[in-house]
């Protein structure tokens, strides 16, 4: 029954990430202890410190997750940009990976982006493209489009659910009347076809052990770049790791040690603080898995070896920064680098992580303030303004002997207890935390990451060439990738008009 009813997109999205996070638990044991671990420490903070998450937080931290898979062809991501948009998720940001650490992709992440779909389920896919151009020898290249070229990712039931589930799309009320913000609501179909659809999207996702390679050739992508390897030599995208998130990613680091979990060295990104900004990421090492290649002189047998490319990783999101905040981030991580280079050269070896970490702190506890307070007047994050209590008792005294202009009104309601600032959280990926992750997972036991092209020939490309490759992706992708910053600040804003709104206010 309920055939006519049809399914919102938001509810179609939870069920997706929800079979997506099940399929990997059954695929890698090992996420699923992480699951044990992160649900632990975060029931355990939240007894701890009861303010410190919002009641939305605490409705969507026990599932949210983001994961992350790699396609080979422009029409493999236009047909999962496809997928995404009907369960809501547009694509924010560019992640030019190539410029920024030498690996032969590029990538977006798919992610709900008004306030109440993210409330709902953030779920977020960061998405990668292979860059094939960037195989310097033609031979792997074109064994490499070779392949890609006789693959389908997908069945033809899933194309047909796909375009049975588009042409039935109601979109909602756009949100401020904005078009970007214009993402499907409702889908039209029946029930059951929304279901089979998820289950169709999840074959796309899923680990295939066979691979339709011959161990040689595979060996010979994996001599271009592990990545180009992980992305050609098997049937489709397999989601490569899903990340729960964590109110103490330190905690679940340490909980990890002790459970002899081989996990990375360092937790990628800003330093643990009272007012968290942005993103922090750890992850345990990808797995050597077992895979059978073809036998090009034997079509019935198989030829047994492994692969290493599947991980698990966690994560604890922070403060969204606008772009001052974000400049002055990039600032203080150039200041660790070079403090850690003089302490490199100084003692001449490598930083332990213990210094690493000294470092970071000092760095940041120096230059990026930790009051909340602070960063707002000093417009470093966002926020989002909420009238607490009674909105008619409290704006006749607002409107007496205060200045005519907009920012004294909203300090003065905030001081006053009538308003609160909540900071909006980071619902994206931080390029050097991306690139810090892909690393240390390319280093499998026999699988040393070699370079596809020298680091000089990629230092040599322009801020205009990756605009280039920038607009490739979008076309691929095809819609707008969306500029983070200016989502932010639309949360912010829409708050802060709200806030006037109930007050009673004109502009604030
Ligand atoms: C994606 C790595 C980036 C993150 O959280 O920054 C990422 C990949 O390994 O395909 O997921
Ligand atoms: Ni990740």
């Amino acid at each position: 029954g309920g055939s006519q009813h049809g399914i919102d997109s938001d509810s179609l999205r939870a069920l997706f990430a929800s079979s997506m996070s099940q399929l990997y638990k059954s695929e890698v044991p090992l996420y699923g202890d992480l699951l044990d671990i992160v649900a632990d420490v975060n029931g355990d903070m939240m007894i701890q410190h009861p303010s410190l998450v919002s009641d939305d937080e605490i409705s969507r931290l026990n599932v949210e997750r983001h994961g992350a898979v790699r396609v080979g062809t422009p029409a493999e991501l236009a047909f999962l940009s496809r997928i995404f948009r009907v369960l809501g998720m547009r694509s924010v940001g560019y992640y030019d990976l190539w410029a920024d650490a030498g690996l032969p992709i590029h990538s977006t992440a798919f992610r709900p982006i008004g306030s109440t779909e993210l409330m709902k389920n953030p779920f977020r896919i960061f998405c990668s493209l292979l860059r094939i151009e960037l195989i310097g020898d033609l031979e792997t290249r074109q064994l490499a489009e070779r392949l890609l070229a006789s693959r389908r990712i997908a069945s033809p039931r899933c194309v047909e659910l796909l375009e049975k589930l588009e042409a039935s799309i109601k979109p909602g009320e756009a949100d401020n009347g904005d078009d970007i913000l214009r993402v499907p609501h409702f889908l039209a179909v029946p029930r059951e076809d929304a279901l089979e659809f998820i289950e169709e999207c999840l074959q796309i996702f899923k680990w295939h052990s066979h691979t339709n390679v011959s161990k040689a050739d595979y060996e010979l992508l994996k001599t271009a770049h592990p990545l180009v390897a992980d992305i050609v030599s098997f049937r489709g995208p397999h989601i490569n790791h899903l990340t729960p998130r964590t109110l103490d990613i330190d905690e679940v680091q340490r909980e990890m040690g002790r459970r002899g979990i081989d996990a990375k060295e360092i937790v990628e990104g800003p330093p643990p603080r009272i007012n968290p900004i942005y993103l922090r990421q750890t992850s345990f090492h990808a797995l050597s898995e077992q895979v059978s290649f073809s036998n090009p002189f034997d079509s019935s047998a198989r030829v047994s070896g492994h692969h290493t490319a599947r991980f698990g990783e966690i994560e604890q999101r922070g403060q969204a920064l606008t772009g001052k905040g974000a400049d002055l981030y990039d600032e203080v991580m150039r200041a660790v680098h070079r403090s850690k280079f003089d302490l490199e050269r100084d003692q001449a070896r490598k930083a332990s992580s213990e210094e690493y970490m000294a470092i970071l702190r000092r760095e940041f506890d120096n230059r990026f303030t930790d009051d909340a307070d602070e960063i707002r007047r000093q417009g470093l994050g966002f926020f989002r303004y909420r009238i607490v209590g009674d909105a008619r008792t409290m704006s006749p005294r607002v409107s007496s002997g205060l200045d005519e202009e907009g920012n004294n009104v909203l300090e003065s309601l905030i001081r006053s207890g009538n308003v609160v600032a909540e900071p909006i959280v980071f619902e994206d990926f931080l390029p050097a935390s991306a690139a810090g992750i892909f690393q240390s997972n390319l280093k499998g036991p026999s699988s040393p990451a070699s370079s596809t092209a020298s680091s000089d020939a990629r230092k040599a490309a322009t801020k205009s060439e990756s605009e280039e490759a920038k607009k490739r992706l979008e076309a691929a992708v095809g819609t707008p990738l969306l500029d983070p910053f200016e989502l932010y600040s639309k949360q912010e804003v829409g708050s802060l008009e709200a806030v006037a709104k109930a007050a009673g206010l004109g502009a604030i």
